[in-house]
């Protein structure tokens, strides 16, 4: 009961925010994330039985009717429902795709779901549809168990953002084009409508170029890694690593995409980020005889791309090829971050282009290079996109800006009339650890929690509203130089990708973390379902209070995952699965030197492990109430603060 209130209560004080509350606080059956902007639950529920049948007679229902099938087969032993062009008076699911002038919504991504007991019918534009089916999917139970039962239930969505990204660095550590898929899946279940596929670096090449093969064969290859953080003195784990996708993959995985609603960004990052790229084609720098290969570490590097008629050409070149293997992307990103620009400094090429073009330094012909680049793609039909680094000199006005540096300067470019994608990295950067960095595996920077994520909101609260119109959105991105396999990029993912869907798709007033982690509860077991290695919250209940002489108080703990297995100690040590299990609440008296430190972790059902939550109960002024120290075994200074261009200068 007490908890129920709690929920009501900071419910209540949810809706004193300016925008309109949820409809439904509280879910239960119709548990979905990103939250619909409404949903109301009527009675009954429509059951899939292996005579329903999908109608659908154009392409857009036919894609979404796949959807379905595919969740179905997975998840319903195989079964997979008839589609039919002509709809049937009842046991249907019928996909209604909307012309754009038939629709009126303010987003041409809106949906409408009415699930009844006898149909269920999804009606939206090209892009709604398949909006709405992911909702029916996250509406299905992920047994067959007792029959497929849908609640019945009339939804009408829309998004709030019209950009709503994950992004994925293949290059630092190469993945699979089966990982890509799922990822590419996970983020559609989320409803995020855009992929960017960070597909070159200075420590790989991951795109086949068939005009250019030795950008694979050099490119995609390093020697080994940087043994953790050893940077100086320089330790190697003297393991290769390579990888490229040629361009079937690119195609497959492009076609996958767009089955599962989502468009690719590709990036090919240039004049910096390049020293893959100039392993292969050292022609292509500014300076012969230089050393030019694959890194083996991070940071910043002077290994870039020299402005020459000839790197132009072949920039062009490579991405003609881009261009043409990713026909559905309005946007190619040209990548523009953290150019090192020592060797153009000295460079007779960038001397002479000054000299032509009228340019005073390196920096305007920085600019100069990227309008070129610019120009170039736009005259094949796309919008560039690039890194905030960019706008120091007042590149590209045409440029969609991806802000990572800080709210600010994506502030001051949607200011000046730029689309901005707002990225702040202490926030929407999932290789951030998502609890303190010591005890969360290898990672960069600060602490990100799922909370922090889910309190982000794109939109400054300074913002005039003649510059709301140019924030478009944001990203999430999982940058991989500490990341190396599948399984660790969906612990850093999930369930922090939920959490930034929701503030992307959902109204700005609909924001209520305690109604968003109850249904973060549901997801995480379908997670399981889907092999996801998501990272497994704390315990909930436990946290540091002081208290009278005599105060009674209780612990209660719970699971955020269902099924979880609660274990604590109450002696300081370390919980594990030989601790006590946790039955019920635990009443206690405070009492004068008697403080209690309470740790607890939770178990899965697959049996794995979150970190221990700790709650310190005591009267003021007791030694062991103090907080505890915090013991920075891992070196945790960022990677960035190696400004000064110098390789492997990082401490
Ligand atoms: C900055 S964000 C980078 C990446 C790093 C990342 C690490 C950006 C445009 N550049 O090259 O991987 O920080 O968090």
């Amino acid at each position: 009961m007490k908890k129920l209130c709690l929920v009501i209560a900071l419910f209540l004080c949810a809706c004193g925010e300016s925008e309109k509350p949820l409809d439904e606080p509280v879910t239960g059956e119709v548990s979905i994330i990103p939250h619909p902007r409404f949903v109301k639950r009527i009675g009954g529920q429509f059951e899939i039985t292996p005579q329903t049948l999908i109608v659908a007679d154009d392409e857009a229902g036919l894609r979404c009717a796949a959807l379905i099938n595919a969740f179905l087969a997975e998840t319903h032993g195989g079964l997979s429902l008839g589609i039919s062009g002509v709809a049937g008076e009842s046991n249907s699911i019928i996909l209604r795709t909307i012309s754009p002038n038939e629709h009126q919504g303010s987003s041409d991504e809106s949906y409408e779901l009415k699930v009844t007991p006898r149909r269920i019918e999804i009606s939206g534009t090209e892009h709604g549809l398949c909006n709405g089916v992911q909702s029916l999917l996250q509406m299905m139970p992920d047994e067959a168990g007792n029959g497929i039962r849908i609640p019945a239930a009339e939804i009408s969505d829309a998004p709030r953002f019209r950009y709503r990204g994950a992004h994925l660095d293949v290059a630092r550590h190469f993945m699979p084009v089966a990982f890509v898929k799922k990822y590419i899946r996970l983020a559609a279940r989320y409803k995020l409508n855009y992929f960017h596929w960070h597909l070159t670096d200075d420590q790989g090449w991951r795109i086949e170029i068939r005009k250019y093969p030795r950008l694979t064969e050099i490119g995609s290859k390093r020697r080994e890694t940087v043994r953790g953080k050893s940077y100086q003195p320089y330790v190697g784990d003297g393991k290769p690593v390579e990888g490229f996708y040629t361009q079937e993959d690119i195609r497959d995985v492009a076609a996958y995409a767009r089955a599962n609603n989502v468009t690719i960004v590709p990036e090919i990052d240039m004049p910096g980020h390049a020293a893959a790229a100039l392993a292969a084609h050292p022609e292509f720098g500014c300076r012969q005889k230089y050393p030019y290969t694959v890194k083996t570490t991070w940071g910043g590097f002077p290994d870039v791309f020299c402005p020459s008629d000839q790197t132009l050409a072949f920039l062009e070149d490579v991405l003609a090829e881009v261009i043409d293997l990713f026909p559905d992307s309005p946007y190619i990103h040209i990548g523009g971050d953290e150019v090192d620009l020592t060797h153009w400094k000295t460079s007779p090429v960038v001397r002479t282009i000054n000299e032509r073009e009228g340019l005073k330094d390196e920096n305007e012909t920085l600019r100069w290079f990227v309008e070129r680049i610019g120009s170039y793609v736009e005259s094949r039909g796309r919008k560039i996109i690039c890194w905030d680094d960019m706008i120091k000199n007042g590149q590209m006005p045409r440029a969609v800006i991806m802000s990572w540096n800080g709210i600010d300067i994506g502030s001051r470019a949607a200011r000046s009339g730029r689309e901005v994608i707002m990225m702040p990295d202490e926030i929407t950067y999932f290789d951030r650890p998502q609890a303190s960095p010591e005890l969360e595996p290898l990672s960069l920077g600060k602490k990100t929690s799922l909370s922090d994520v889910y309190a982000f909101d794109p939109i400054p609260k300074d913002a005039r509203p003649e510059d709301v119109k140019n924030i478009i959105g944001a990203q999430a991105c999982v940058w991989t130089e500490f990341i190396k396999t599948p399984e660790h990029v969906e612990y850093m993912v999930f369930p922090r990708l939920a959490a930034l869907a929701e503030r992307l798709w959902s109204p700005a007033g609909a924001k209520d973390f305690v109604n968003f982690r109850m249904r973060l509860a549901n997801e995480f077991a379908r997670l399981d379902r889907y092999d996801v290695n998501y990272r497994i919250p704390e315990p909930y209940g436990l946290s540091d209070r002081v208290l009278a002489n005599g105060e009674k108080f209780v612990v209660d703990l719970s699971s955020p995952i269902p099924g979880g297995k609660i274990y604590y100690t109450q002696d300081g040590t370390e919980p594990n699965t030989n601790s006590t299990p946790y039955q019920s609440p635990l009443i206690k008296l405070a009492k004068a030197g008697e403080p209690l430190l309470i740790k607890a972790i939770v178990v899965s059902p697959k049996g794995r492990q979150s970190l221990a939550a700790s709650g310190r109960y005591g009267l003021p002024r007791q030694p062991a109430f103090a907080m505890p120290r915090v013991v920075n075994r891992l070196p945790t200074r960022d990677l960035r603060a190696n400004k000064n261009g110098k390789a492997n200068a990082l401490p």
